[in-house]
This record gives structure tokens, sequence and C-alpha cells, in this order.
């Protein structure tokens, strides 16, 4: 059935709701690994991204609030940003959405009743009662093996609940390998502080046995925005003589988060990474060095996306994705994903959740929904006025590739 100009958004809304979603990068765990998932009214409101804003308006000196329980920090953030201001900040607003579709009465202000009522389920319950407000179907965690507490869990644990895929993280590996060698050392490795020929064998070994620990569904790290390829540096040879071809032996694809400043304030703790604009050479230089492997690539800095989106039309190895962090804003998401889609066509995945607290699925998903649909329907609009028949099953294809399939296509794609 052929859809008119004025039905357009309602048919797309439908559509974009009602889609179920692979969330391709959060930082969420499954319920395995115990306490590291995190979830509820307190984690919410200790969100890294409302600890900074916290800051901006409140007095109260860094030592003073790390110092406090996590539900005197979440009091502290609700006064602060919540009753003493009026919380439309994007990670404000999230909050307020989650309260809201959770059924919660947000004319109350009343912080306590809200921790009483979400604080009744049992998580399954609550893992289950998330991910269908949210209309999520999986979600792929961020596995460090690096991570002592997470390790443990990874060498004894063999199930796991199939709503949590893994990534393999390796920023300690790809960006601080003077000190990580050690532990590789003591997990008998035999690896040395220098890239020799036999500690590369070494750490191909190590990389290997963790996807298949894992059974990762692609490799990944997050680089500052001064990362540049090639180079004469240890990362560099890293990334072509270790992450590279393993990852090639297992036909996945390297995700590279490109454009992180740490600690640029190292009082804020994890809320004090900043962004930089970075050099798209180096994803141009991979992608066409590398034409065998794939690459999933997001950059952190608004002035990169235009280039970035013209390296991915250059290069079919190259699979764009998400509005990341800072960028995870409306006004931003509406300006990236228009872009892309000029650009891109529907060759793209719009956006990822990056959430970090169970309960955050269901407000990034709504709000990133709303504005994917506006930029869809704008895109048919046009496509409608210049004479073309648009069906609804060609939109439910296109959302459907949009929200999972061309993730998971990328996965299988075998280049060669
Ligand atoms: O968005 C975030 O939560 C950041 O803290 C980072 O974790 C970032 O997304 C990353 O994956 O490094
Ligand atoms: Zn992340």
């Amino acid at each position: 059935m052929s859809v008119q100009s004025k039905e357009l958004l309602t048919v797309v809304e439908e559509i974009v709701n009602h889609t179920t979603i692979t969330d391709v990068h959060t930082h969420l765990f499954a319920p395995e690994f115990g306490d590291q998932l995190l979830y509820g009214i307190d984690e919410l409101l200790t969100y890294h991204y409302l600890i900074a804003e916290t800051m901006r308006v409140s007095d109260i000196d860094y030592d003073t609030y790390w110092k406090m329980s996590r539900q005197e920090q979440a009091e502290t953030i609700w006064e602060a940003l919540f009753i003493h201001h009026t919380p439309y900040s994007e990670a404000c607003r999230g909050v307020i959405t989650v309260l809201q579709k959770l059924g919660m009465d947000v004319s109350t202000r009343d912080l306590e009743s809200y921790r009483e009522a979400l604080g009744r389920y049992p998580l399954e319950e609550y893992i289950a009662l998330i991910f269908e407000k949210a209309n999520v179907s999986s979600v792929v965690m961020t596995n460090d093996p690096f991570d002592e507490q997470e390790r443990k869990v990874w060498l004894s644990q063999t199930t796991r609940d199939e709503r949590f895929h893994a990534a393999l993280r390796i920023d300690p590996l790809i960006n601080d390998y003077d000190t990580v060698y050690k532990d590789l050392q003591a997990w008998g490795y035999q690896v040395d502080a220098d890239l020799t020929e036999s500690t590369i064998q070494e750490l191909r070994r190590f990389v290997s046995e963790w996807i298949e620990r894992m059974q990762a569904l692609y490799v990944a790290v997050s680089l500052p925005d001064t990362f540049v390829y090639p180079e004469h540096s240890v990362r560099s040879t890293l990334i072509e003589k270790v992450i590279l071809p393993v990852c090639r032996e297992h036909q996945l694809p390297f995700a590279l988060m490109i454009g992180v400043k740490r600690l640029v304030n190292e009082s804020l703790r994890s809320a004090g990474d900043s962004v930089g604009k970075a050099d798209i050479q180096a994803v141009e230089a991979l992608c066409k060095s590398f034409p065998t492997n794939k690459f999933m690539v997001t950059m952190l800095s608004r002035e990169n996306q235009h280039e970035l989106a013209v390296t991915a039309r250059k290069f079919r190895n190259l699979m764009v994705f998400g509005c990341w962090w800072f960028l995870n804003n409306p006004t931003l998401i509406e300006e990236m994903t228009a872009m892309r889609f000029e650009l891109l066509g529907t060759s793209v995945i719009p956006q990822h959740s990056d959430a970090r607290i169970l309960d955050q699925l269901v407000y990034k998903w709504s709000h990133s929904r709303e504005v994917i649909a506006k930029v869809l329907t704008e895109q048919y609009e046009r496509l409608i006025e210049a004479g073309w028949n648009l069906t609804e099953e060609e939109i439910r294809r296109d959302v459907g590739q949009l929200f999972n399939d061309n993730f998971w296509d990328f996965i299988n794609l075998k280049l060669s």
C-alpha cells in the first residue's frame, strides 16, 4: 500500500516505535555479572553526565561528593538539578522520561517514592520490563578482559543471558601497553615490553582467546583526538600486527571510537573526559590499507561528522555508527542523521545508546526514535514530492535495516 504525504509522519513514527532494536554499543552487563549490572534510580541519578552538570550548579567540593554513599550522591544530584533548577538538559530529561514511562507520577518530585516503587521489582522482572519499554531485543556490552571483577566472571561463567552480546574492548592493550604487558605476563603470556615477533604472536593468542571466550561480535577501542595512523608507535604496531590480523582471522569488525580526551578534569573522575577533533586520515588509511578488514567507526567531535560520512562513501569496509556521548542530544542527532541519510542512504547504523544503567535504555531510545522518525519522514517527503511511490513495507524494511540488519549483516559480511 502506498503512503501519502499527509499520513507519513504517523506511519513512520508507528514503524520506528514498533521496530525492535539491536543496541550495538552499551556499557550494560548481563545478570551473570552480578553488581556490575547497574540499574535503579540511584544509579540513574549518579550517571557521570549528571555529575558533571551538578558540579556546575552547586558549590559542593569534589572530595565531599566522592566520599558520599551512592544514595547520598543521588540525593545531592536530585536536589541540585531537579529541585533547584529545571531539568531540561538531555541527561536530566532522560531521568524524567524513564520515571514517566515506568508509571511514576513525575509531578510529585518525590525521590523517595520513586526509589521505593522501582526498588520493588525482582531483577529478572525489571530487566524484562526495561527491554520491553525500550523495545530493544538485545544489547552489546563493552567487555574489558583487563578489568579484574569482569575477568573473574568470564573465567568462571559458561552461560550468558542471550539478550546480552559481548564486544571485546581493548583500550588498555592499545593505549597503555607499557603497563599492561606485565599483567599479560602474570597471566602466562610470553610477552615483552618490546614488540618482538614472539610477543606479537602471544598478543594475538591473547586477543583470539578472549574473542572466543566472550564470543565477541567485534573488537573495540576508544582513541584520543590525537590518534593518527600510520605512525611509528606501539599503538600503530599493535593495531597493524595484532588486532587487524586477528579480526581478519575471525572475520570480526574492529570498532574505533575516536576523539576522546580522557580526564581533562581529574577531580570529576568518570565525568572528567572531554572531546577533540581528530584526523580523518587515520580512518581513511586503515580502510584503504586493510580492505579485507571491517571497521565500525564513530567519532566524538561534531566537526568530524561530515568527513566521516564522506569516507564511508569511499570504503564499503567502513560502517559508521551512532551519535556518541556528547553528540547524543536531539539537535546533533538530527543534524548528523539527516547528513548521513543524505550521504549514505540507508547504509548506516544511526544510533547506539551507550547506556551504562539498564533503565537508560528507555529514554535513550525513546528520545532517539523521535528524532530518527522525524529525519526519515523528511527524506521520504522529498522523495514522494519527486514522484516516488513509497510503500509501508518499504518503510518497515528501511527501519529494520537501520535498527538491526545493517549491524548483523556487517558482522556477518565476509570480505576477501
Ligand atoms: O558515553 C559514555 O558513557 C562514556 O563514558 C564512554 O564510556 C564512552 O562511551 C566509551 O565507550 O568510551
Ligand atoms: Zn561507550
